[in-house]
């Protein structure tokens, strides 16, 4: 598909959109799962042959009955809404609008976001998302095949300070933090602490720990909020932006 012609109307419907997602997320409380969505659409990015990508692929029914995907057709669902209303924006914008904004009234940091992004029902193979059960080397193996970094790794693990798992979705159960429904450092502070009665910790957040670089990063964001927020920031424009680089 067309890379979309981002003019003054397609730029006022994002900012239609915008303030839209801010209520339609607070009257839900879906920001979890929104960005949940963006990241899932964005993280099969891989970067040696360009393919994946926020290119809004994982609504079409081969991509999102990967297992990875479970629970996210309902907010696949909902955005339908938002398309119907904007038709001229893409659905990659539309997703990602959604994590960005997920991560705003949630009380994160602003995130940088460029529209523009191109639709694709190309699927890319299963796995290609991280795999909750594996270690540091995983991690490692999954994102820099999208081009990011170690510290993308840690910083965006940081957004489960939102949300919770779902034993009908993943098979785990229960939030990271004691108030997932605001986004700051817990998440951090939690890792840091070894965990406490009734919190969730996967195998792919312990391993940040685990790594003498990782754990660096990861000290570094529970004492400092105001540095996880600045470094979140710029790691989820990165993510929002996988694959969507000028040719
Ligand atoms: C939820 C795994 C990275 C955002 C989950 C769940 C799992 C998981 C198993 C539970 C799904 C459910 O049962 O509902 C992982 C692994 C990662 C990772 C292994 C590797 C580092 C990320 C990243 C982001 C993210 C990079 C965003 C930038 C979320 C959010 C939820 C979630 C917001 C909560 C969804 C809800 O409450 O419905 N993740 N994730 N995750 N993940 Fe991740
Ligand atoms: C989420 C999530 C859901 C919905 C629901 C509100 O973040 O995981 O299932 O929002 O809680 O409709």
């Amino acid at each position: 598909m067309p890379a979309p012609v981002v003019d003054s109307a397609y730029r006022k419907n994002i900012e239609k959109l915008r303030r839209d997602l801010r209520a339609f997320i607070a009257e839900k409380n879906c920001a979890p799962l929104m960005v949940r969505l963006g990241w899932h659409d964005a993280g099969t990015y891989d970067a040696a042959t360009r393919t994946g990508g926020a290119n809004g692929s994982i609504r079409s029914e081969r991509e999102f009955v990967h297992g990875a995907n479970n629970g996210l057709k309902k907010a696949i669902d909902w955005c339908e809404e938002f398309k119907a209303k904007y038709p001229n924006l893409t659905y990659a914008d539309i997703y990602q609008l959604g994590g960005v904004v997920g991560v705003e009234v949630t009380g994160g940091p602003t995130i940088e976001f460029i529209p523009g992004r191109k639709d694709s029902v190309a699927c890319t193979p299963e796995g290609r998302l991280p795999d909750a059960t594996k270690g540091h080397q995983h991690l490692r193996d999954i994102f820099h095949r999208m081009g990011l970094s170690d510290q993308d790794i840690v910083a965006l693990s940081g957004a489960h300070t939102l949300g919770r798992a779902h034993k009908e979705r993943s098979g785990f159960d229960g939030p990271w933090t004691s108030e997932p429904l605001k986004f700051d450092n817990s998440y951090f502070v939690e890792l840091i602490k070894g965990g406490s009665e009734g919190l969730l910790m996967l195998a792919t957040d312990k391993a940040l720990m685990e790594d003498p670089k990782f754990r660096t990063y990861v000290e570094a964001y529970a004492k400092d909020e105001e540095l996880f927020f600045h470094d979140y920031a710029i790691s989820h424009k990165k993510l929002s932006e996988l694959g969507c680089t000028a040719e």
